[in-house]
């Protein structure tokens, strides 16, 4: 079943299908668009200190574009841009995002992935996982995915000929796993409750399935059932890499959505308040049992 035909028969909220749908577009045109120049750097940096490629730049140029003609949309967020950016004062979403997560592995042709956050609300600062209306992610690998969560409900689509088509409604991550997925694992070194953490997981004969993209590590538990992925901070980065408004509160949503859990080592990611654009939080996400070891020894 095509994703617009999905979204229908599950009585998604009209305008919220239009901006799901202006998503899919922008990922059909990426894939149509990646070329031999996707990873030569374009000599900039983002607010973030990261390298941006050429790929980094088109993702949000498409992104950007696709959703700019949206007019339920209120705001725009890039990972990629310093500020919010108006699209229509009348609008009632504000949609953050990530245009490229793991653009370093684009040079390696690893996978990489698009998350999306469509907030309720207009503009960002306050918000919490409460008012999101959808997580969303897409997943360039070996096939091109779009997973997203709105309420309970998640499910999964697989590009074909520019067309998304359902593949699975019954994503469910199980409460134990045998799976870690260690983010920042230099970590160990500084903040010793992770290294225990990593030598709990090494010594029970977990297996490691990491693969430096947040967004393809998290699709290996949503389809293996169960896993636990995690990026926490250490002396000098509190706070960890990862971002709140556009990477882990829309992965927590999913996952949560599919039974999982979600922390930043005190509270569920989904509860956590936003209170800057790029605000970074330590992220652990997964299978129940992992995500309360994780704060259990106070990583
Ligand atoms: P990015 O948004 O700059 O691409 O960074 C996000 C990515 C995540 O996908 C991944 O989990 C993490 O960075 C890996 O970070 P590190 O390179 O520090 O291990
Ligand atoms: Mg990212």
């Amino acid at each position: 079943m095509l994703l617009a035909n999905y979204l229908r028969q599950c009585g998604v909220d009209l305008d919220l299908q239009s901006v799901i749908l202006r998503i899919a577009q922008g990922s059909v045109e990426l894939c149509s668009r990646v070329d031999n120049n996707a990873a030569v750097t374009v000599g900039e940096e983002n607010l973030s200190g990261d390298e941006q490629i050429k790929l980094d730049v088109l993702a949000d140029a498409i992104f950007t574009g696709v959703l700019q003609g949206e007019k339920v949309v209120y705001a725009l967020v890039s990972e990629e841009k310093d500020d919010q950016e108006l699209v229509n004062e009348e609008g009632r979403f504000t949609v953050a995002f990530d245009p490229l997560d793991g653009s370093s592995l684009v040079a390696a042709n690893f996978s990489v992935g698009s998350i999306f956050a469509i907030y309720e609300a207009k503009g960002a600062i306050g918000v919490t996982g409460a008012d999101l209306a959808a997580g969303i992610y897409c997943l360039y690998g070996p096939k091109t995915m779009l997973v997203f969560a709105i309420g309970d409900k998640i499910a999964s689509f697989t590009m074909h000929k520019g067309e998304y088509y359902l593949e699975k409604n019954d994503l469910r991550i199980a409460d134990t796993t045998k799976y870690f997925a260690p983010g920042n694992l230099k970590a160990v070194n500084y903040n010793l409750n992770y290294g225990k953490l990593v030598d709990y997981w090494i010594s029970h004969d977990y297996k490691l399935r990491y693969s430096g993209g947040m967004v393809p590590d998290i699709h290996h538990m949503l389809y293996k059932g169960d896993g636990v992925f995690a990026y926490p901070g250490m002396t000098d980065q509190p706070n960890g890499k990862l971002r709140l408004l556009y990477e882990c509160i829309p992965m927590a949503k999913i996952v949560e959505a599919a039974g999982g859990f979600s922390t930043d080592g005190e509270q569920s990611i989904l509860t956590k308040k936003v209170e800057s654009l790029h605000q970074r939080t330590t992220f652990c996400v997964g299978s129940k049992a992992e995500v309360d070891r994780y704060i259990e020894l106070q990583v």
